[in-house]
Order: C-alpha cells, then sequence, then structure tokens
C-alpha cells in the first residue's frame, strides 16, 4: 500500500471515565517506543505525548474521562485531527459513550472506537456495536472480529485483509492460519462494512449489487476516504492493559485519520497564509511562567516569533514526561509556547484570516463553593492566584457575591472544585477553605403601616434632633424599592428630604428575618424639625429606627429565590430527573424530547435556590453521571416553615 508522509497529526483519546484511556495512550507511546508506562497513570488531568510510530509524528492527547472535566476533552477535539473514543465492551454501559458521539456527530469530527477491555468480556461485540450504532446516526462499521478460545477473547480477525492474528502481551500479534470458526462471522461483518462504505461510492455499489467480491486495497481505500471526512467511524477491539490491538490500532490511524491539511480544511482555515496557532490549554508553571499549548494551524512558527503583538518566548514539544526544547514547529504539531502572558485559553494567534475556530464555551457551572482563606495572611494574594487559576481552566467561573459578602467559585461538580482548591494551594500557594454559599434570600411586608420615628438627644452644648412620619406599604414583586416625598409646608425642610430617602433604603437592607426587604414603598407624609439641632445625621438616625421599628409590624416574609430549571436525561431517566426535582421541592412544568437529541428529554421545573447546592451530584449518581442541568433565576416565592428558620439561623451566624 503506498503511503505519503503526512506530516504531524494528533489524536485525542477521550471516553467515559476510567474507560482506560490513559492505560491506552501508555500503550500508545510505548508501542511507538517510549518508555513503558510506569504503574498507574494520575487520574483527572490532561497529558500530550508526542511520538513517532513508523516514521511518522503524532502528537497524542489523554483526556480525563469525568463528566466534570469535558472541558478539557473539548479543548483537546478543538484541536485534533482525530478522536479515539475508548468505550466498555458492556452494552449496557453503552450510554455512557451517547454524550461524546453526538459530540463529535455535531462537530463533523473524525473517530474511532477502540472497544477496551475485552478481556473482562464474555459477550457478543455484535450486542456492542448494535449499543452503540443506536447513539448515533454516523454508521460504525467493524474493522475486528475476535477470535475466542473459549469465553476469552485470544485474538481477532482483520475484517478487511482477512487475516487472523493472536494477542501476544506487550508486542506485536502473531499471523495465524484464518481459524474455521471466523470464516462465517468474519465475512459477515466485511459485507456490512463493504455495504456501508458502497453508500458512498458508486463503483463499490454496482459491486455489491453485482454480488463481486471487492478486493482489499478497494476497501481500504474506501475506508480511508470514508474515515478522514467523518462519513464512517471505524469500530477496534483490545485490551490496553495487556497492548493487545495497540498496534492495530496505530495502524488504522496512520492509514485512515485525516492529515493535518484535512483537519484545517474542516476548520475553515486557509491553506495558503501566515504562521497561526490556537491555544487549547494554559499552565502556570511556577518558577517557569505561564506556558500555552497550542496547535500550529498553519507552520512553520519560530521560537522569537512575534504573533499578534505577542512574542513567543520559548517553544517545547511534549516529550516522554519531560518537555523538548525546540526552535520551530511545522504544520499539524501541538507545542507549548512561553510567555504568551496575556493570550487566553482558546485565542488563535497569527495570520487567522476567515478562519472561525470556535473553541467550546464550557457548559454553566453547576456547583458552586464559597471560598476563604485558610490563612488571613493570603488574603492579599488570594485574588492574583484565583485569577491564574481561572485562566488555566475556563470551567471555572469567579464571582463575588457583595449581598453576602462571598468570594464564589463555581465549576463543573464537586470532584472538579475540589481539584481546583487543590491546585491552588499547591501550585499557587494559597491555602482555602470552602463553605456552602449563603442563599440570597429577600424579605418583603404584606400589611402597610404608618410608623413615627422621632430623634430628640440633648448632650452637652449641641442637640439632635428629627422627626419623621413613614407610610410604609408592600408593592407589586419585582417593582422594587420606592421613596415618596409627601411633604407639605416646609414640616420636614427640603435639604434634607434626600437624607430621609436614602436611610429609608439603606436600612430596608436588613428586615426582620435579616435579608434584605424588596418590593415596598416608604412615603414621608409629615414629620418636624428644629433649627439648631436637625441635620442630615438627625432625620438618617430617625428614619432608620422608624423602619426598623415597623418591619416586624407589616407582616413580614422570607422571600427564596426559585430558579428554571432544565434537567437533560436519556429518556430512560426521565422519571427518575422528574422524582429528583419533587423531592427538592420543585415544581415540574413538563418535559419533551430535546431537540436534536432523539431519545433525551429536557424536563422543566421550578426549584428554590436553596435545593440546587448539591442536586447535581444526586443528578449523576442516579444517571450514570449522564444527567445535566441548566439553570436560570426565575422569580422570588414566599417561604415558609423549615426555610425561615434556616435562613434566620444563617442570617444570624
Ligand atoms: N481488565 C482491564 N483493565 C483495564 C484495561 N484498560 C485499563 N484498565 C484498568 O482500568 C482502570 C482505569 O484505567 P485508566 O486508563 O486510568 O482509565 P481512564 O479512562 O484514563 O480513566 P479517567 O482518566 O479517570 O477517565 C485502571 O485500573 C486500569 O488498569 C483493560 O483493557 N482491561
Ligand atoms: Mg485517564
Amino acid at each position: 500500500m503506498p503511503h505519503t508522509q503526512t506530516g504531524p497529526r494528533t489524536v485525542a483519546i477521550v471516553g467515559p471515565y476510567g474507560s482506560g484511556k490513559s492505560t491506552l495512550f501508555d500503550a500508545l507511546v510505548a508501542a511507538a517506543g517510549g518508555p513503558a508506562r510506569r504503574g498507574a497513570a494520575p487520574r483527572g488531568n490532561t497529558r500530550i505525548a508526542h511520538c513517532t510510530y513508523l516514521d511518522e509524528p503524532w502528537a497524542l492527547i489523554d483526556c480525563p474521562g469525568s463528566v466534570e472535566l469535558a472541558h478539557e476533552a473539548e479543548a483537546a477535539l478543538a484541536v485534533a485531527d482525530i478522536a479515539v473514543v475508548v468505550c466498555d465492551p458492556d452494552p449496557v454501559r453503552a450510554l455512557t459513550v451517547a454524550p461524546l458521539l453526538r459530540r463529535l456527530e455535531e462537530l463533523g469530527m473524525p473517530a474511532m472506537v477502540f472497544v477496551n477491555r475485552i478481556d473482562t468480556f464474555t459477550g457478543q461485540v455484535r450486542d456492542t456495536l448494535t449499543a452503540l450504532q443506536e447513539l448515533t446516526r454516523r454508521p460504525l462499521v467493524l474493522r475486528e472480529v475476535p477470535i475466542r478460545d473459549g469465553e476469552a477473547i485470544t485474538g481477532y480477525v482483520d475484517v478487511v485483509s482477512e487475516r487472523a492474528y493472536l494477542f501476544r502481551r506487550g508486542t506485536a500479534s502473531e499471523l495465524i492460519q484464518l481459524p474455521d470458526s471466523v470464516i462465517e462471522p468474519g465475512s459477515e461483518a466485511r459485507a456490512a462494512l463493504v455495504e456501508v462504505l458502497a453508500d458512498h461510492d458508486d463503483a463499490l455499489l454496482e459491486k455489491v449489487v453485482e454480488d463481486i467480491k471487492p478486493t482489499p486495497d478497494e476497501v481500504f481505500e474506501r475506508l480511508r476516504a470514508e474515515e478522514s471526512l467523518a462519513h464512517v467511524t471505524e469500530v477496534l477491539l483490545g485490551c490496553a492493559e495487556r497492548d493487545h490491538g495497540i498496534r492495530r490500532l496505530w495502524k488504522a490511524l496512520r492509514h485512515d485519520a485525516p492529515t493535518a491539511a484535512q483537519t484545517a480544511e474542516r476548520r475553515g482555515v486557509a491553506a495558503e497564509g501566515g504562521p497561526m496557532v490556537q491555544v487549547f490549554r494554559t499552565l502556570n508553571a511556577g518558577h517557569g511562567g505561564k506556558l500555552s499549548w497550542a496547535r500550529v494551524w498553519r507552520g512553520p512558527v519560530k521560537d522569537g516569533a512575534t504573533l499578534d503583538g505577542n512574542r513567543i518566548g520559548g517553544m517545547w514539544r511534549a516529550g516522554n514526561g519531560d518537555m523538548l526544547k525546540i526552535t520551530e514547529a511545522a504544520t499539524g504539531e501541538i507545542v507549548a509556547l512561553g510567555r504568551l502572558d496575556g493570550v487566553a485559553t482558546g485565542a488563535v494567534l497569527g495570520d487567522a484570516g476567515n478562519a472561525e475556530l470556535a473553541f467550546p464555551a464550557p457548559s454553566q457551572p453547576v456547583y458552586s463553593v464559597a471560598i476563604t482563606t485558610a490563612d488571613r495572611k493570603d488574603d492579599v494574594r488570594l485574588s492574583g492566584a484565583l485569577h491564574k487559576l481561572v485562566e488555566e481552566d475556563p470551567g471555572l467561573v469567579l464571582r463575588q457575591d457583595p449581598d453576602m459578602g462571598e468570594t464564589i467559585l463555581s465549576g463543573q461538580g464537586e470532584m472538579h472544585l475540589k481539584g481546583a482548591m487543590e491546585r491552588l494551594a499547591t501550585a499557587f500557594g494559597v491555602k482555602v477553605d470552602a463553605h456552602r454559599p449563603r442563599i440570597p434570600f429577600r424579605e418583603t411586608i404584606r400589611q402597610p403601616v404608618h410608623q413615627h420615628g422621632r430623634l430628640k438627644r440633648q448632650t452637652g452644648g449641641h442637640g439632635q434632633f428629627a422627626d419623621v412620619k413613614l407610610d410604609i406599604a408592600p408593592r407589586e414583586r419585582g417593582e422594587g424599592f420606592l421613596f415618596i416625598d409627601k411633604i407639605v409646608g416646609g414640616a420636614v425642610p427640603r435639604q434634607y428630604i434626600p437624607a430621609v430617602g436614602e436611610a429609608a433604603e439603606e436600612a430596608a437592607r436588613k428586615g426582620a428575618f435579616g435579608y434584605p426587604v424588596v418590593d415596598i414603598s416608604v412615603t414621608l407624609v409629615d414629620g418636624g424639625f428644629h433649627t439648631v439641632d436637625s441635620s442630615d445625621m438627625a432625620f438618617r438616625t430617625a428614619t432608620r429606627m422608624a423602619i426598623q421599628e415597623a418591619m416586624p409590624k407589616a407582616d413580614p416574609v422570607l422571600l427564596e429565590p426559585m430558579h428554571h430549571v432544565t434537567v437533560t436525561v436519556p429518556n430512560s431517566y426521565t422519571a427518575t430527573a422528574q422524582r429528583l426535582l419533587t423531592g427538592r421541592r420543585g415544581q415540574i412544568l413538563g418535559y419533551a424530547e430535546r431537540e436534536g437529541w432523539s431519545g433525551w428529554d429536557d424536563v422543566e421545573a421550578v426549584v428554590p435556590e436553596a435545593e440546587l447546592h448539591d442536586f447535581i451530584i444526586e443528578l449523576r449518581s442516579q444517571t450514570m453521571g449522564l444527567g445535566t442541568y441548566r439553570h436560570q433565576f426565575d422569580h422570588l416565592a414566599e417561604a415558609h416553615g423549615k426555610v425561615v428558620a434556616e435562613a434566620q439561623k444563617m442570617a444570624a451566624g
């Protein structure tokens, strides 16, 4: 088979949590002549390795599988040529790959599926394939048919070449004679593969119709074309832990993965033009400064070059656990660039032309904590450290809540935030404690009251005097605070009236339950003054006293924030989602199939914010990690009973 040199290509290794991505990454690196694996891979970290397989350069990106770190996988997909989706052979677990397969479809991105752990599998690969195919419109084509010894899978038949191999641990599989037992399943799989390919090729279709067997080369050539155009997804089998199926995967990648030029075309990057890179990952490495991992969409890019006003200060390639300093990077390479201080993750630098290299926006945070420094001494360094943390991780959102006086860090889940706080401590030297954020309760009144406030103080020479008569009344929800001046005849001199209005609004920031009072009007109807002893200050004090005294008498009510929540789940979990929402005082509004996602439902509900804090944890644990939700503040609702007691306790504490 003629094979032209393609230039560097990038593979993103993605898949559900714990499916064996890192083990596969290590096995691929080792098979490409890199170091053998050194024990269990660290979990939850994106890793990048540069390797050379059969004289061709590759970059592999090992993505974390946790749904809480999905934004890291997304970032890798944005710059990779092809995705290898690692999944479990158990058809029941297939559903966990659904969001990924859909995403790849949305992106129009070429992908292969590596069905891992076949050492543990006693079922039928056919069933795995059927379960996976239900999750995607893109045809899945089985490249290998397993050879079994008893229940154990000991080798495979390559469906196209019709050659049989036995797995050999740590080395290439051994070519054997085609066992009788696989002749039939092999030719069935081949026919299925050819049929799918024939959909894209008239010459092949003719052969199928006339029952002529196409040659392996014909099939190889077609497969390459359709795989690299993302028209089909090849499915391979193996066991990453025992190095089974690793070289087969390498060869499939080598042969069928699109070239960097094809990917550039898919992403709208013109073939001609000046250097251009895109940053997909940012790391603040201690004294080494900031490192921006980037894909070279168009090279060569030289160290020291200035792209869009940013001078590259150092250039590295990921070796095997180390970094290799280089001076120039070619089209398609993945490199780390130094000192791009003002450059954010996702940024495109250089001659971008009309290229629209959309970088995935992180999904809305679903879990938040309020953080405080463990040591007050660190307070001054906290904001700088947080800034760097958020710069590295676009999945994080930082917010100051002035009402509650809290610093809120939000992210994609409990583990995500735990990891972020650990990084804050280890990389930026600031230890923080996390608390459950306070709920921004509000309160209002249901009864109008008339209130007299009078300040009369005689202390030595100069006294203080002010007298106000206020009408305090409820307003409609959402109308806010209103101050009305109805003074006639100078009962309160004009110059003091603004002070009364301001003091009334200020005093309403803490009502009968200890929370800001909303939707009331305060009308100044009458009052009195003293030519010498009255002042702005005196009127403020009198007004404040009046409001504080009035609130408990005005039939106060606590208001809790309610959110409009949309939960998305596979429809086998729709009833579960409804039950969970109802269990959290949610009011179900209805459900419908999610647009463009057959088999998935959106369940809509109105849920108190107080119930959402750890909702994602329960939702995920009840839906194989597949449930997600979006939310948006909707309105304030009157709260009663236990909620009020807890809110008061929180306000006091
Ligand atoms: N039996 C068997 N175990 C495997 C295989 N591949 C990986 N494992 C084991 O599965 C566990 C998880 O493997 P990892 O490679 O860390 O999985 P991962 O997909 O990288 O996990 P995350 O990055 O956390 O999503 C480890 O204990 C591996 O040793 C396999 O082919 N067969
Ligand atoms: Mg991993």
